[in-house]
């Protein structure tokens, strides 16, 4: 079994069980139902953060008792009950009937990006719309401009988020797609008759989005067909689009508890004498592969699935492990995140020559190189944990440094701090510092916004009392790339940046972003020794991979943070190392890889 390393809390990896994502997820539809039928706001808010709770709790829901419930904060009476009832009957009838009032359409016009509830009870109640196909006709006649706060732009707006939601639909980000293939690998593992199984494709390779699921088995021929069975039994399958001896191609549902719902999954069996080979082949890309194949015939020999031959004799050379392929082609192994036909090959036939080290192949960083998180929220701001709780989480996942970073005043739907509130809040940090000094080093930072013009939310004599600055934008997000390239330039020239964070601000598959001129905000970061953030949130993924591949190119430092909210998100770091990875970065090129010492001379260096 390789594949990737699943958690960051020493391979701990922290799951939700499917009980508590599916709860999670009908509390959270039947807040967004009440929504849209107008019920009392803070009937919708608990059913929000029931949702948000048991989305991010790790003890299983159903192995919980009646008290232990109630004891869960955020957790009421009505909604312990309403727990108790779908654990004992899998069901929950008060769902089923709040969903009975609203068209299903109406509940999907509230996945496009910027239609919030009160939009869609309006579309809905007011111009009649049922669903996205009527919704799409009705934003072509003008007919929508009657409706109450339905400008021109405002239509226009909602026009392009449609699109970009339809077109960015097909494909599921890293973190929907990632569990789902582990979930299937668990099961599938325990198998006597697998003898090897790994997940290929776009998923190994990292990329940020994934079309489908690639799975790879190694077993006996005489095994496939049972082994096949068993795939298409499982419980997300909801439809078999094919099943074959040695592949098999299913869907899982949308509504299926376990993350990834609605993704394609396909599944090969190879004997183990090509899973090798079979892996370079599934994992792609295809254009590295058709390099590899025209290598293979520059040296007299013959690539694909099943193995590598003799192109005279059909003698084969190699097959059963990637390492064994890439050697006989005189190559180093390139590791799969670099496989995109981006010069890796000729990289990997110097490392061949040259040895480890020396030349070629950068030496990737890995999870575990990370030793700080520099970019986190507590409930002081809208995060889940208090200061205390999270600094322990960290060192837990051994981390020796951490950065409490809340939102500055202007994000008040994110509870942001004000001027007094921040100055209070740094002297909780220090207290907690002193606490756990001897646990791991905790830091007073902000994530202070980045506001329209380039000026920072906070004036320079509260940031100078900070350790960490991360500036980012939240609004403003479609201004022009001229209008934002000097907006960013101008909050890089403050003294006390630390760390430009999310810089284009978008959302994959969701809201497109920025797009500043990057060029021009790496040579500024790198002359004034600005890192720039790569959000490992699968959500963000920003800086992305080839952003980051500039980047280092132009000398700058990065960041790899998490920007956690709540326990379920320092495990999102794998995805900003996947991104790295893609990028070619390896350890030297990240603040949160350097020693204790190291980190603090930094940020002392940056405070001027
Ligand atoms: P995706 O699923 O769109 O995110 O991207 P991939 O790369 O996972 O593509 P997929 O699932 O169509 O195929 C998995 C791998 O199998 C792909 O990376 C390379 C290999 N492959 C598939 N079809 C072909 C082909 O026609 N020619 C070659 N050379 N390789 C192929
Ligand atoms: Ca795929
Ligand atoms: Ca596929
Ligand atoms: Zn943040």
């Amino acid at each position: 079994m390789v594949g990737f390393p699943r958690g960051i809390c020493g391979g701990k990896l922290i799951r939700m069980s499917q009980v508590n994502t599916k709860l999670s997820r009908i509390f959270q539809q039947m807040a967004d139902v009440l929504e849209v039928l107008g019920a009392n706001r803070f009937k919708v808010i608990a059913f929000q953060k029931a949702s948000r709770v048991i989305g991010e709790l790790t003890e299983d829901v159903a192995g919980m008792d009646g008290k232990a419930l109630r004891a869960v904060e955020g957790i009421g009476k009505g909604m312990a009950d309403r727990i108790e009832a779908f654990v004992e009957t899998g069901e929950l009838a008060e769902a089923a009937e709040l969903m009975a009032k609203v068209p299903s359409g109406v509940v999907d016009m509230l996945d496009v990006p910027g239609l919030g509830p009160k939009t869609v009870s309006l579309l809905w109640r007011e111009a009649g719309l049922s669903d996205l196909d009527e919704l799409t006709k009705a934003l072509g006649t003008g007919e929508l401009e009657a409706l109450p706060g339905f400008g021109k732009k405002k239509i226009e707006n909602i026009r392009k988020n449609l699109a970009f939601a339809k077109e960015a639909g097909k494909r599921a980000r890293i973190g929907k797609a990632m569990p789902l293939a582990w979930w299937f690998i668990d099961q599938l593992k325990g198998l006597k008759k697998v003898k090897r199984i790994d997940f290929a494709g776009s998923l190994r390779r990292g990329k940020e989005t994934i079309g489908d699921v690639d799975l790879l088995v190694a077993a006996d021929g005489g095994d496939a067909g049972a082994i096949m069975e068993a795939f298409v039994a499982l419980e997300p399958v909801t439809d078999v689009i094919a099943q074959g001896k040695t592949k098999s191609s299913v869907r899982t549902g949308e509504s299926s508890g376990i993350s990834g719902g609605g993704m394609q999954v396909d599944l090969r069996v190879v004997p183990a004498e090509s899973y090798g080979s079979a892996l370079m082949y599934f994992t792609g890309s295809k254009e590295h592969n058709v390099r590899l194949r025209e290598r293979a015939i520059s040296m007299g020999m013959k690539l694909n699935e099943w193995g590598l031959t003799k192109q005279d004799t059909d003698e084969v050379i190699a097959g059963g492990t990637e390492e064994d392929v890439f050697k006989a082609l005189g190559l180093a192994w390139v590791p799969p995140e670099l496989r995109e036909d981006r010069g890796e090959v000729a990289l990997a036939e110097q490392t061949y020559i040259a040895g480890d080290g020396i030349a070629g192949l950068p030496d990737l960083i890995e999870v575990s190189d990370i030793r700080a998180e520099l970019h986190t929220h507590t409930t002081a701001s809208d995060g889940m944990w208090t200061i205390e709780q999270l600094a322990t989480a960290a060192a837990e996942c051994g981390f020796h440094t951490v950065a409490i970073t809340d939102h500055s005043k202007g994000q008040v739907q994110a509870n942001g701090l004000s001027d007094e509130r921040l100055e209070k809040h740094i002297a909780a940090v220090r207290r907690v510092a002193e606490k756990l000094k001897n646990k791991i080093v905790v830091l007073a930072g902000s994530e202070v916004d980045i506001l329209t013009d380039g000026r920072l939310d906070y004036p320079d004599s509260l940031l100078k009392e900070l350790d960490v600055v991360v500036a980012s934008p939240h609004a403003a997000l479609s201004q022009e790339p001229a209008k934002c390239t000097a907006r960013f330039l101008k909050a890089m020239e403050n003294p006390y940046v630390t760390i430009m964070g999310h810089p284009t601000g978008r959302l994959i598959g969701r809201r497109e972003g920025l797009s500043p001129d990057m060029g021009a905000l790496f040579r500024a970061a790198a002359a004034r020794g600005i890192a720039m953030e790569i959000n490992a949130n699968h959500w963000r993924l920003d800086l992305r991979d080839t952003h980051a591949r500039a980047a280092i190119a132009a000398g700058v430092k990065l960041a790899i943070n998490t920007d956690a909210h709540g326990p379920a998100d320092l495990d999102q770091l794998q995805y900003g190392i996947l991104t790295a990875r893609r990028a070619g970065v390896t350890k030297n090129d990240v603040v949160n890889c350097m020693t204790q010492a190291g980190l603090a001379k930094w940020l002392k260096s940056m405070r001027g």
